[in-house]
């Protein structure tokens, strides 16, 4: 699902006007409205196309990327379809609400409705929040928003972007007592093992792209349930990292970044050669059943991969 299609701008047009103090580029703030579906569906976890009983937003696993802009008000709806068998809910951590209410679960064929507003820039999880939020977690309700700075100069400027979510993946949905022992048995990137790793796995058939000398920029989400990340680029040095994506969050020249499990970071990469960085959880239980992604710089890198809405390869 395209993100865009998500979004009803009530303005049409991103007006940007120029702060008198500071005199930096600033967009005008904005009403987006968003829906997302809980749907409960099989989708295919590896490549070679095996699947399991998921519980989505939207169909897919991860569910749809939501970009905002700082300041701007979200008119969020979900709608749990009526043919799904269990209760959901959408907890957005880029949201300050009331838990017992906006961010309560609602039952097959119910409708739900809340407004917040991005207050804060960055980068932020949104998962399905209910009765056992372990299990709704492992079988797929998680995703991504992002909300950009509205100084346009707060960071620098990325030339390619990519989401990347970790998540642990159980053997048997249904086990939720295996889930509570930690007894995943693969870790994988955006719903897949391996996704975008054809190094560890012939049959992977996407990685990301960029060319030499570009800036990279992973917005990287870690959905657990349980286990940290600890993200590394091999043969490469994070340039930038920025802790919950914030702009006022930035290291430098770092070379790995933890991300506990429900939180998230910004990361910026650069490589001044052709060649390969193979993005890891250092992990190395983590990386050797799943959660590495190869990232080729290289000239003829397709133009259109890391912008637009091709920042999550399904
Ligand atoms: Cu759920």
């Amino acid at each position: 699902m395209k993100y865009k299609r998500l979004f009803n701008t009530s303005f049409a047009a991103l007006a940007a006007s120029v702060a008198l103090a500071g005199f930096h580029a600033e967009v005008a703030a904005k009403t987006v409205q968003v829906t997302i579906n809980a749907v409960e569906k099989d989708v295919v976890y590896n490549n070679q196309g095996d699947s399991y009983h998921a519980w989505t937003f939207g169909g897919d696993v991860p569910g749809p990327v939501v970009r905002v802009t700082e300041g701007d008000t979200i008119e969020f709806t979900l709608v749990n379809e009526e043919g799904n068998k269990n209760s959901h809910s959408i907890d957005f951590h880029a949201a300050r609400v009331d838990v017992t209410n906006e961010f309560d679960s609602i039952k097959p064929g119910e409708t739900k409705e809340f407004t917040f507003t991005a207050d804060n820039p960055g980068v932020f999880f949104y998962h399905c929040g209910s009765d056992p939020m372990i299990q709704h977690i492992a079988r797929g309700m998680y995703g991504v928003i992002i909300v950009d700075p509205k100084d346009k100069d707060a960071l620098p400027k990325a030339d390619r972007e990519y989401v990347l979510i970790q998540a642990e993946h159980y053997d048997n949905p249904d086990d939720k007592n295996a889930m509570m022992k930690n007894q995943w048995v693969s870790t994988v990137f955006n719903g897949g093992v391996f996704k975008y790793d054809p190094v560890h796995d012939p049959e992977a058939t996407r990685w990301l792209q960029a060319k030499p000398g570009e800036r990279v920029r992973i917005y990287f989400v870690n959905a657990g349930p349980n286990e940290y990340s600890t993200l590394h680029p091999i043969a490469g040095i994070w340039e930038n990292v920025y802790a919950s994506g914030n702009p006022k969050n930035v290291q430098y020249a770092l070379q790995s970044y933890t991300i506990g499990p429900g939180d998230a970071a910004t990361l910026d990469l650069i490589s001044p050669v052709p060649g390969a960085n193979a993005i890891v959880d250092h992990a190395m239980n983590h990386a050797l059943t799943g959660a590495i992604a190869v990232i080729m710089f290289s000239d003829d890198a397709d133009p259109e991969a890391g912008k637009g809405d091709n920042i999550l390869i399904r």
